[in-house]
């Protein structure tokens, strides 16, 4: 791990346990201090090692932290911490990772049950003690439960936004291998699936074995898993790696075949086999006229292999994307002519779903705005949360606060770096009502209305009913899931596109790598009804900015051409469509 990561890391649970312990306030500024040193370029062992002042250069590390990063740095751990972590023995982190469950939480439950770790949980709410803790109900202890369950489901899968810097830095090492050809990744991180079983990592190397003995001597590699003569896996950052190495005349063959999916493969090995083809991590075979004469078996002569592109055209196909390989219709659209021309990363204009530290966000609409420029956008809109029944206390703004924010920002709009639209994020309580007055709703360049609570069961006639609210222009994180934590609302995607189209409302691909909501399968549904897409990332700070490509990545599952997606047109073209 990055020295940066791990002394955020710690600099968090500090702030989990003192959020825990019921200290106010303080908490923030160390999150706002790890996030900072998680992001900065600076490596913050360098700066540790020149002492405090030079850590201080680090936005929102004052003197107190900056002596507590010298410290873990040179020991691994500061002193305040110890002793937080004494004071509370909890598994901070796994129980944290329950919906629903928060650091102060945590400090309940551990002060009145003894909780201390999942088991702890579990047993507790099982045997219904929870609901008898003050601030407690059976309500929220049955949500621990299926939190619990479905946290559990979920162990063994990684974030897309997890894997794909860790798939990326391997891709990175082996660019610099001299014995290295081409690299590649594959597997599902090819396919920018949201969750990463494995990371696959595929070269073309004429000296295989040197390729295999540097990754096992890779420096991000923690723990060696296996190493042979063609492949080995390592552990980096806690998830496997698993390499491949094969000669360059094998490369295409191999990276069609390893990047997936199984069932693409399978429906193109059969559609090979209509037409007299063998197709496999070799290459394409031509098996229409030789024959072995002793086992009567038709070999066959190699037609394609050494480029991807190849394999494709071998079959008489157009080349493929990964991110459509998933046996939904792909291969005979692509036999008809029909593939689309996917929507590509740099194709996105602006972010239309953010936030402030009018709400929950942590920077200044001044400050979002110029690292939006910095990140190439032409516009963004500032869509803090709106309070309303649901939302969680003290965070969204109230009719008077959010028509200041709209003086705010008509006042600075003219000195801003790009186009600014004042919006909000309103809350879509169960019954499809938006909490805001229809007024200030008319009033606002854009709005944003998204489910935040009361996640269960069928959700279809609440989004429809936002949909169809005359002022609402994109549907936020329609699902509401949380991946890993929490399904969300079901939805009938039909139901809720054809809604969507009628009205000219957008249907959001939230692109935080814990949401990613909508997905592949829905933003395909929602295309073809003709439906808008909005690609927004709901930034709370600057880097989450660049989320925007696991937003754009799912659209290309979900075979989205620039012109399904909102964001993709100039201001002058957004504005038209709102309503
Ligand atoms: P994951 O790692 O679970 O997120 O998903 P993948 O798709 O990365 O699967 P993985 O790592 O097991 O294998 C990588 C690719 O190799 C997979 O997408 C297709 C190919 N592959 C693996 N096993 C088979 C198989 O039994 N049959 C076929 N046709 N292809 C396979
Ligand atoms: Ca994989
Ligand atoms: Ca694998
Ligand atoms: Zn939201």
């Amino acid at each position: 791990m990055r020295p940066n990561a791990e002394i955020a890391d710690l600099l968090e649970e500090y702030a989990d346990l003192l959020e825990a312990q019921g200290v106010e306030y303080k908490h923030r500024t160390y999150r706002r201090a790890a996030e900072s040193i998680r992001d900065s370029p600076e490596d913050i062992a360098a700066l540790a090692a020149e002492g405090p002042e030079a850590v201080q250069q680090i936005q929102d590390v004052g003197e107190s932290i900056s002596k507590k990063v010298v410290e873990a740095v040179e020991t691994g751990v500061f002193e305040q911490l110890e002793e937080a972590r004494a004071e509370m023995p909890v598994e901070m982190a796994a129980l944290t990772g329950v919906e629903g469950v928060g650091p102060k939480t945590v400090g309940d439950l551990y002060h009145a049950l003894d909780v201390r770790d999942l088991d702890d949980l579990e047993n507790a709410a099982r045997e219904g003690e929870i609901r008898d803790v003050s601030g407690f109900g059976e309500k929220t202890e049955r949500n621990i439960l299926e939190g619990i369950e479905f946290a559990r489901q979920s162990q063994g899968r990684e974030l897309l936004g997890d894997a794909r810097p860790v798939g990326e830095a391997a891709l990175d090492f082996f660019e610099a291998i001299p014995e290295a050809g081409r690299c590649e990744l594959a597997g599902s991180l090819r396919r920018w699936k949201p969750t990463i079983g494995d990371i696959d990592v595929l070269v073309g190397s004429d000296d295989r074995q040197a390729v295999i003995d540097a990754f096992t001597d890779w420096e991000q590699a923690d723990e060696v898993i296996e190493a042979g003569t063609d492949k080995a896996a390592v552990r980096s950052e806690g998830q496997r790696v698993d390499l491949r190495v094969v000669v360059p005349d094998e490369f295409g063959s191999a990276l069609q075949y390893f990047t997936g999916s199984k069932q693409h493969n399978i429906r193109l090995r059969n559609y090979a086999i209509e037409r007299d083809l063998k197709i496999n991590e070799y290459g394409v075979f031509d098996v229409s006229q030789v024959e072995d004469p002793n086992s009567g078996q038709r070999v066959g002569q190699r037609v394609a292999g050494r480029t991807e592109d190849g394999m494709y055209d071998a079959l008489e196909l157009p080349f493929i994307e990964p991110e459509m390989r998933e046996d939904r219709g792909e291969i005979d659209a692509a036999a008809d002519g029909d593939l689309p021309d996917l929507i590509a990363e740099g194709e996105v204009r602006g972010d239309l779903h953010l936030h402030t530290e009018w709400s929950d966000g942590e920077y200044t609409i001044e400050q979002m705005a110029e690292a939006a420029v910095e990140f190439g956008h032409d516009y963004i809109c500032v869509s803090d949360h709106a309070t309303g029944p649901g939302m969680v206390g003290g965070v969204g703004l109230d009719d008077e606060e959010l028509r200041e924010q709209l003086a705010e920002i008509r006042d600075l709009e003219s000195d801003l770096p790009v186009t600014v639209f004042a919006g909000v994020e309103a809350n879509i309580a169960k019954d499809g009502s938006i909490s805001v007055g229809d007024d200030l709703l008319a009033d606002l360049d854009c709005v944003v209305a998204s489910p935040h609570s009361g996640l269960e069961g069928d959700g279809t006639d609440r989004i429809v009913a936002a949909i169809e609210h005359p002022s609402v222009d994109i549907i936020g994180h329609p699902s509401g899931r949380m991946i890993h934590r929490r399904p969300g609302v079901e939805l009938d995607i039909d139901v809720v596109a054809r809604a969507a189209a009628e009205n000219d409302t957008a249907l959001e691909i939230n692109s935080n790598p814990h949401r990613l909501d909508l997905w592949g399968s829905a933003v395909k549904q929602v295309v073809e009804c003709g439906a808008t897409i909005a690609i927004d990332t709901d930034a709370h700070s600057p880097p989450e900015y660049e989320y925007v490509r696991y937003g754009v990545h799912t659209a290309r599952r979900g075979w989205a051409q620039a012109d399904d997606v909102l964001n993709t047109r100039d201001a002058e073209g957004v504005r038209d469509f709102l309503h």
